[in-house]
């Protein structure tokens, strides 16, 4: 692939701007000063492409997608410009030249943390592939002021601290003035009849926000095309007028103000948990009306100003429930601004909106309060009422006297406004994660739903960029496979599957097992630098890294290695291959379980670390601030994937996929795409344990089952859950691990006792564990199943899902751009 970029003219421009940016010579500068320098300096090149691709979707007419998402977790952008630009070479040299390295002036740039977990780097995901297959498309978001908080770790507790990601500027961005727009809160709804009788609304007594939008180039890998991550910013719509001397006025001013700062300060640190907070639910409406605003007026400006056609080239896309005001804002936009008729508004809204649910924890549904609703939102409210109403005749007239139907489908019920019923009622296609999450969406969270409408129901299995997560996190490993098959995997992954040819031939495994052994050999020097403990890079490095929730449960892996311990402790001869466990998570800030839950992790790491009396055959380590840049570092360097979810519970993972791709073995249960995984790479190179989707969805309609009986049962179980309240790993504080003790076996509180089936499960998961520490040991066959992992992988790149929406959903255009 051929570069636009041409080095000498590179290395003038980080001159010029390094001089104009900080008043410096080169030789003066420091690394973040440089990486501010390249960054502009890439961006000048990428806006060339910016602007031709934004001239070749005009002129093609062609059909648009908004991806609405309150989270895009984007990672650093500096290194994937650098190789989606194809320019790796001439950056790196011409730093070199300047007396820099590329990988240290990498290393300056702020992770862009504008996301939680799996939702939001779906999306990151998402957004390459769509502009390295040539969509056209936009990522509309929100620009937190503060991202996803940093992690500190204190005395083996977590501590949030802000994320100030905008602290020295972001290069990449541009502030867009010219489509700020207005965004109105509050007041009451006017109704006005024209001279026809017709009814029109309004709103008045309201507050607004000015939303300001700021644009970052989405480049695809080697096409010249780059799409834009539209993200909003909200201020003040004028700043107040102090010779006013109206008390009123002012005080409206003044809070005026208060609303647009507050907004966007923060991006919510919950993942899979709804809170219900106000301010949530102003960052959703003020995100989506910025958002459609300008795609309505967009699409008009192009055709005349008429939008009965408008579905015809645009499509939007609802992120989970977050954005499902889409539906309700769409409505309002096309008939208090537009002047359509109901059945016209609906018409487009409905052939416009598409929706995918990405959980099926019930504690993540988002249900809010009418009065809360109505009183924020009023005009929106009347929409959404008149939806339901609407609806709620339909189901009658599907279901004539079934009274149980509309209690179970309606849109308002209750009190609260349910946002997946709103964003189903109002889309064309409905969507699950994996294969099994759909199937569950249809046989039981959504079953009405599914009867009812099944035509709009699908699956999209997600999927991960392999730009991203092979060609720049793991280098080495990227290098060899375009040496073994060519590049062709960089855009087409399942031309990976070559690499079956090579995966008996003893040489190739060697070189493969001595790559894999050069990237564990970085990671012990990050963990060394981070965490101050020494790893062996020849040890098993068994990872689990992902949000802290209890239905993920680390909990099962952490009882897992304190089991291990007390084996390794009273048969010290055991056959037992040596060890890392590597964990990485952040708590939901106010999840009192799961803090704690990593509290245990640093108390048996601490531990067990210093116990010389086992040989350091098992270390455990906990990496601070697990976030897509280490992420990067640690999916190369892991043997072994923990994918361990209760069975129906986690929707998809792509964490699970990131890992395969990368060489290490899935040691999972039948959850989300593992069943995928293990479909794609056969079960001899797979190792699946625990309860079956099925199982755990039968024990939850009876009750649950009695952990009690296991505790008293097996010695090995009882020892570990003694250790949580004898104070084996919290001497000074023999009580701290009682709550996860009885979250196991007490039905103290309103949960069943081990709701997760932790107990349930463990010791199928141990044998799993034995079965890993066997294959291990046998080099060959172990050579053997990572490189099939990786071979296999081939279906879980993005660009094969994104494909599919297009193909299935949004019915996009290609645009091709030469420059
Ligand atoms: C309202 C609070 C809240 C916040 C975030 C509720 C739900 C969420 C997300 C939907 C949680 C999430 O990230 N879900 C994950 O989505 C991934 C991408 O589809 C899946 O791979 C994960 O299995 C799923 O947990």
């Amino acid at each position: 692939m051929k570069t636009t970029i041409d080095k000498a003219e590179l290395k003038k421009q980080i001159i010029y701007n390094v001089k104009t940016l900080y008043r410096k010579t080169i030789d003066e500068a420091t690394p973040q000063q440089v990486f501010q320098a390249v960054s502009y300096a890439l961006k000048d090149d990428i806006i060339d492409q910016w602007i031709a691709t934004h001239k070749e979707i005009e002129r093609t007419d062609a059909k648009t997608l908004y991806y609405l998402s309150m989270e895009f977790l984007m990672g650093r952008a500096l290194g994937n410009n650098i190789l989606n630009l194809c320019a790796q070479d001439e950056v790196k040299e011409v730093l070199e030249e300047l007396g820099f390295d590329l990988n240290t002036i990498e290393d300056q740039e702020p992770d862009p943390a504008l996301g939680n977990g799996g939702l939001g780097r779906l999306a990151a995901c998402f957004l390459d592939s769509l502009a390295t297959l040539g969509y056209p498309a936009y990522g509309c978001g929100i620009r937190y002021k503060y991202g996803m908080f940093a992690q500190k770790i204190e005395d083996g507790y977590q501590r949030e601290v802000p994320d100030d990601w905008l602290r020295d500027g972001y290069p990449f961005e541009i502030r867009r003035a010219e489509y700020a727009c207005e965004v109105k809160f509050g007041g009451y709804v006017t109704v006005t009849k024209d001279e026809t009788g017709r009814e029109h609304f309004g709103q008045a007594g309201y507050q607004s926000v000015r939303a300001v939008p700021y644009d970052l180039p989405i480049v695809g890998y080697g096409n010249n095309v780059v799409n834009t991550l539209r993200i909003w910013d909200a201020e003040p719509i004028n700043t107040f007028n102090l010779d006013s001397f109206d008390k009123g006025d002012y005080q409206k001013a003044v809070e005026q103000e208060n609303l647009a700062k507050n907004i966007v300060e923060v991006l919510y640190p919950n993942d899979n948990h709804y809170a219900g907070k106000e301010l949530r639910l102003k960052q959703q409406y003020f995100f989506i009306s910025a958002s459609l605003q300008t795609a309505v007026n967009k699409y008009k400006k192009a055709h005349n100003g008429d939008v009965t056609k408008m579905y015809e080239k645009v499509a939007f896309q609802m992120n989970d429930t977050h954005p499902s005001m889409a539906v309700a804002e769409l409505m309002r936009i096309l008939m208090d601004e537009e002047n359509l008729t109901w059945e016209a508004a609906w018409e487009i809204t409905t052939k416009c909106c598409a929706y995918t649910n990405h959980t099926i924890m019930a504690e993540a549904l988002e249900k809010w309060p009418i009065e809360l609703f109505s009183r924020l939102l009023p005009r929106i409210y009347g929409i959404v009422e008149e939806i339901n109403r609407r609806f709620v005749e339909e189901i009658e007239a599907t279901y004539p006297g079934n009274h149980e139907k509309i209690a179970k489908m309606a849109i308002i019920y209750d009190g609260q406004v349910r946002m997946a019923h709103l964003a189903i009622v109002g889309s064309y296609s409905v969507n699950g994660v994996a294969k099994l999450h759909t199937e569950i969406l249809e046989k039981q969270e959504l079953k009405d739903f599914y009867q009812m409408m099944p035509e709009k129901f699908n699956n999209k299995t997600n999927g991960i960029t392999q730009r991203r997560f092979l060609l720049h996190a793991n280098p080495l490993l990227a290098n060899w496979v375009t040496d073994k098959i060519s590049d062709a995997w960089i855009t087409n992954l399942p031309e990976i599957s070559k690499l079956k040819l090579f995966v008996d031939d003893p040489k190739s495994q060697q070189e493969f097992m001595n790559i894999k052994y050069q990237n564990k050999v970085r990671l012990a020097k990050y963990i060394k630098e981070h965490n101050g403990i020494d790893v062996d890079p020849r040890s098993i490095f068994d990872v689990q890294v992902k949000r802290l929730h209890e239905y993920k449960r680390q909990l099962l892996n952490i009882l897992h290695v304190m089991y291990i311990y007390n084996e390794l402790k009273s048969h010290p001869d055991m056959e037992y291959y040596p060890h890392t466990f590597i964990f990485g998570a952040k708590a939901a800030a106010g999840y009192r379980r799961a803090k704690l839950t990593i509290k245990l992790i640093n108390s048996v790491a601490d531990v067990i670390n210093n116990d010389k009396s086992i040989n350091g055959k098992i270390k455990v380590v906990f990496i601070e601030n697990y976030r897509v840049s280490n992420a990067e570092i640690i999916f190369a360097a892991a043997d072994v994937s923990e994918q361990i979810s209760t069975a129906s519970k986690e929707a998809s993972g792509t964490g699970n996929m990131k890992f395969m791709l990368n060489g290490a073995i899935t040691c999972g249960t039948l959850d989300g795409a593992n069943v995928e995984i293990l479909e794609e790479v056969g079960k001899d190179n797979a190792v699946i344990f625990g309860m079956t989707a099925d199982e755990v969805i039968n024990y939850e309609k009876n009750g649950g089952y009695d952990p009690m009986q296991i505790f008293n049962e097996n010695q090995e179980i009882r020892q570990v859950l003694m250790q949580l309240i004898n104070g084996f790993y919290s001497p000074q504080d023999p009580e701290l691990f009682r709550d996860i003790y009885n979250s196991l076996l007490n039905t103290y509180s309103s949960d069943r006792a081990d709701t997760y089936f932790i107990l349930k499960d463990f010791m199928s998961y141990h044998e799993a564990h034995m079965k890993i520490n066997e294959l291990y040991q046998d080099q060959t066959r172990w050579a053997h199943i990572v490189m099939m992992n990786t071979a296999c992988s081939g279906k879980f790149t993005s660009d094969r899902t994104i494909q599919q929406y297009v193909d299935e959903i949004w019915e996009l255009d290609k645009v091709t751009v030469e420059l």
